[in-house]
Order: C-alpha cells, then sequence, then structure tokens
C-alpha cells in the first residue's frame, strides 16, 4: 500500500512550456536554460518516483548498493504517513500525529530528494517532467506514485465529509479520518453504514474492519440494540480468499452485522441522512438508506499522471508491468512497486514489503545487463482487526491461497495478531522497511517451516 495522494495533471505548468517554447522540449531544455521558465535538467541512474511505502523502500535498497547521489526521488508531500494505522485511528485507538513522520526524515540520506510533482513521463525518451519546470533525465525508473482517493467521483460525498454535524466520514485520507472517532461517540442509534466501492482498492480489507471496531465500540458503550450495522460492499462477497471469508461470515452472524453483497454507494443526500446504493446485479435498481453514521470507502484510480502516459499502462491506467518480474512489458529499464503496479495482488504494505526484493533484484540485474529472474508470487497480508483486542491475519498469494506464516490457525481471531497489527508493525515499519530491510515475513515462514510446526 502507498501513501500518496497524487496531485492532478499540471495543466498550468504544460501551458507556459508549451507557450514560451514552440520549439522541441530536448531543444529547449538544452539551449534556452535562461527563459522565464524554468527548465533545469537533472541526470540520475534511477529515478523513484513516489516517496510512499513502495518509493522509499526501494529509494532504501537502491541508494545503499548504488551509493550516494545516483537516486533521485521525485515527492512533493512534507509527511509521509503510515496508512495502516488508519482504521486505528479510526477506533480511537491511535491518534494521526503517531501516524506520520517528516519525509526528510524517512527518505534515504544518500538519494536526492526532489520535492514537486511528477507532471509528465515520457519513457522514450527516459524522462520525467516535474511542475518546478524540471526534466529529470534517468537511465533506469521506478514508479511508486500509488492511487488517488476520488472522494468526487460520488456527488454529495466530498460536501458532506466537510460538513462535520453530517456525520460522515472515512478512513481512507488524512483530511478525515480523525473525524472518524467523534462520528463513532455520538452515534447512539440508527443504521450505521460502511461501504465498499465499485473498483480496485487498496487495503481492501481496511472496509470492514473499521465496522468491526465500530461494532465492537458500540457494544463496549452498550449502545449496540440501539444501532444497526451495515456493510454494503460492492464485492459479491465478503473477501477474495475462501478460507478467510468463511470465518468472516460467521462472525458477522455471530456479531449481528448485517452484510449486503453487489451495492454500490452512488450518492450521499447529507441533508436528509440518505445514503443511495445501486445494486449492480440489477443495474439502475437503486436503494435509499436513512443512516445516522455513514463510513465511506472512496472509489480510486491510477494517479493521473500516470494513466495520461498511454504508453506506460494498460487500459486500467496502472503500469504495465509483468506480473512475476515487476518490469515493465515494453521498456525494460523501467519498474513499479506498490498500488501503482497492474499486477492483481491485494494491494497493501505487506505486498510492497514482497514485491521490493523482486524490483530491487531485477533491476540490478538490469543494470549489469542481465535477464531479471526474481520472481513475486503475489504475496499479500491484511490484518483484519476485529474489534479493541483481536484481529484474524489474512496471508495469501496471486492464485487466493493462503500462504501463513505463523504455526497457528490465522482465520480465528486473536489477541496476538492484534497486538502484532498494533504495536510491532509501526516498529518494523518505519525501523526495517524505511530503511530497506524487510522483504516481507518470507523467511520467517520459511524459518517456521523449517522447524515444522504442525499446524491444527
Ligand atoms: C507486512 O509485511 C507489512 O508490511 C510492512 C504489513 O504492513 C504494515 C503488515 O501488516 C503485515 C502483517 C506484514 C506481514 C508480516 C508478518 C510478520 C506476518
Amino acid at each position: 500500500m502507498n501513501r500518496r495522494l497524487p496531485g492532478t495533471f499540471n495543466q498550468c505548468q504544460r501551458h507556459l512550456f508549451a507557450s514560451s517554447h514552440p520549439v522541441s522540449p530536448a531543444f529547449s531544455t538544452r539551449f534556452l536554460s535562461t527563459s522565464r521558465v524554468n527548465h533545469e535538467r537533472q541526470e540520475c541512474q534511477v529515478l523513484v518516483v513516489g516517496g510512499g511505502t513502495g518509493g522509499c523502500a526501494m529509494a532504501a535498497k537502491l541508494s545503499s548498493r548504488l551509493g550516494s547521489n545516483k537516486v533521485i526521488v521525485l515527492e512533493p508531500e512534507d509527511k509521509h504517513y503510515y496508512q495502516p494505522m488508519f482504521t486505528l485511528i479510526g477506533g480511537g485507538m491511535k491518534r494521526l500525529d503517531q501516524s506520520y513522520k517528516q519525509m526528510a526524515d524517512v527518505l534515504p540520506k544518500k538519494a536526492k530528494w526532489v520535492k514537486e510533482k511528477a507532471v509528465e513521463f515520457d519513457p522514450d525518451n527516459n524522462t520525467v517532467s516535474t511542475s518546478g519546470g524540471k526534466t529529470i533525465k534517468y537511465d533506469f525508473l521506478v514508479i511508486a506514485t500509488g492511487l488517488q482517493l476520488k472522494y468526487e467521483k460520488i456527488p454529495g460525498l466530498v460536501e458532506a465529509l466537510e460538513t462535520p454535524e453530517s456525520n460522515v466520514c472515512s478512513i481512507y485520507s488524512p483530511k478525515y479520518v480523525d473525524h472518524v472517532y467523534d462520528c463513532l461517540r455520538r452515534t447512539y442509534k440508527g443504521n450505521v453504514i460502511f461501504t465498499f466501492p465499485h473498483c480496485p482498492i487498496k487495503c481492501a480489507g481496511a472496509p470492514q474492519k473499521i465496522a468491526y471496531i465500530s461494532d465492537h465500540y458500540f457494544r463496549k458503550m452498550g449502545r449496540r440494540d440501539d444501532v444497526n450495522v451495515i456493510y454494503n460492499t460492492s464485492l459479491p462477497v465478503i473477501f477474495g480468499v475462501k478460507h478467510y471469508a468463511d470465518a468472516l461470515m460467521k462472525l458477522v452472524e455471530k456479531r449481528n452485522i448485517k452484510l449486503n453483497v453487489n451495492r454500490n454507494l452512488v450518492e450521499v443526500r447529507s441533508s436528509e441522512n440518505i445514503a443511495v446504493f445501486e445494486d449492480l446485479v440489477k443495474p439502475g435498481q437503486l436503494y435509499e438508506e436513512k443512516y445516522s453514521m455513514l463510513h465511506v470507502t472512496p472509489p480510486m484510480t491510477a494517479p493521473d499522471v500516470v494513466a495520461n502516459c498511454k504508453q506506460l499502462v494498460t487500459p486500467t491506467g496502472f503500469v504495465d508491468v509483468d506480473q512475476m518480474t515487476l518490469q515493465h512489458n515494453k521498456y525494460t529499464n523501467v519498474f513499479s512497486i506498490g498500488d501503482s503496479a497492474c499486477t492483481p495482488n491485494s494491494k497493501t504494505a505487506a505486498a510492497a514489503a514482497a514485491q521490493s526484493p523482486v524490483v530491487f533484484k531485477n533491476l540490478i540485474a538490469v543494470i549489469e545487463g542481465k535477464a531479471p529472474t526474481d520472481i513475486y508470487d503475489g504475496y499479500s497480508s491484511c490484518p483484519i482487526v476485529t474489534g479493541y483486542n483481536s484481529c484474524i491475519l489474512a496471508e495469501f498469494d496471486y492464485t487466493l491461497t493462503p500462504v501463513e506464516t505463523f504455526p497457528i490457525d490465522q482465520a480465528k481471531e486473536r489477541y496476538s495478531m492484534f497486538f502484532m497489527k498494533k504495536e510491532l508493525m509501526p516498529v518494523l515499519y518505519w525501523k526495517l522497511m524505511m530503511k530497506g530491510y524487510w522483504n516481507g515475513p518470507a523467511l520467517m515462514r520459511k524459518m517456521f517451516s523449517i522447524l515444522n510446526f504442525n499446524k491444527k
């Protein structure tokens, strides 16, 4: 998973560029550097676009191997958020200020940080242009821009989120996550509705995690009898991996959570407290549901700047890489990691962790003139927090087969997994992954299997 909320295409800059230089960009950058547009040209061996989870891990690994000033990271944000904490913030278990560090402190010292947005990729000329008018020339490119949240795609939603009294909230954005716990605290009765949109999203477990946490919150407060907890998902099932879906179905039944599948949020009418859903099995069939609290998972898309470069992406707008080597299918000097890649894994920080050694080894191989041979198996993991002291740890690969690390039944709700998620993972993230030392739990899994623990 990647924390970037990439900016929109910078039309303004492009317009300036076009009008002041009716000559080829290559000519203009080389010879007209005194023009009123800043046309600084920079060069690097590896350009990493995006300083989120995947980008930062890659920059750490690559700059440590290649040495100082060989790697540029292009990232406009000041803060780097540890987004897996957002569900816990929603439940009041952590604070927003515990979820981030300053970007300058997270990015590796040996890499050069250009604090600007990418505004255009030109893979045929090995350049990326930036919001500050720079052109960065690279030998190798790692695209780690994440995906973008599209709250504005649902009519009425942004207005509702920005009107605190409307009791509409969302853990997905640092802008809105703090409000989730406020909403919980002031909800005493009525329908509390959680949504899952009709598109691929990052951390696909999060929309239901916050539903389970909320259910537990209302029970602790003695309000559960007056509150209906409703989980409306656009998916046809509760979870894509059957092994965990079976456990989660039992959980929703036991906790009396109403599950509606194939149901997609299409409008929020916050002045009436009404959410409008479409039945995806009967297109056009709309349901109006009154809510006292609404938690929305927004639609998400590939960042515009990536999707706009048609040579780089699949028709979905995500970077067209080989799902095993993570190398671009057309440009052999381009790789992608994390949420911006078109690979069909579940988009999480754990997936980026497992991808990072593969991108690293394959990129180094290509630099050395060899073929990329390391393979990503689609590993992803989702600690499904089910309340204030329990968690199911789902781990699986491209084939949706469980690939579990620990010698225990991970489909069972456990305090140990909750403790790992809440207390250990942030430390592992900041101290190991951001320094380039965490490659996912594959090694740990092998150790447990060598010790030959039998799973019960
Ligand atoms: C993981 O590797 C990871 O990325 C850093 C997470 O995100 C924070 C996780 O939540 C999990 C569970 C993993 C997998 C790690 C183990 C020890 C199973």
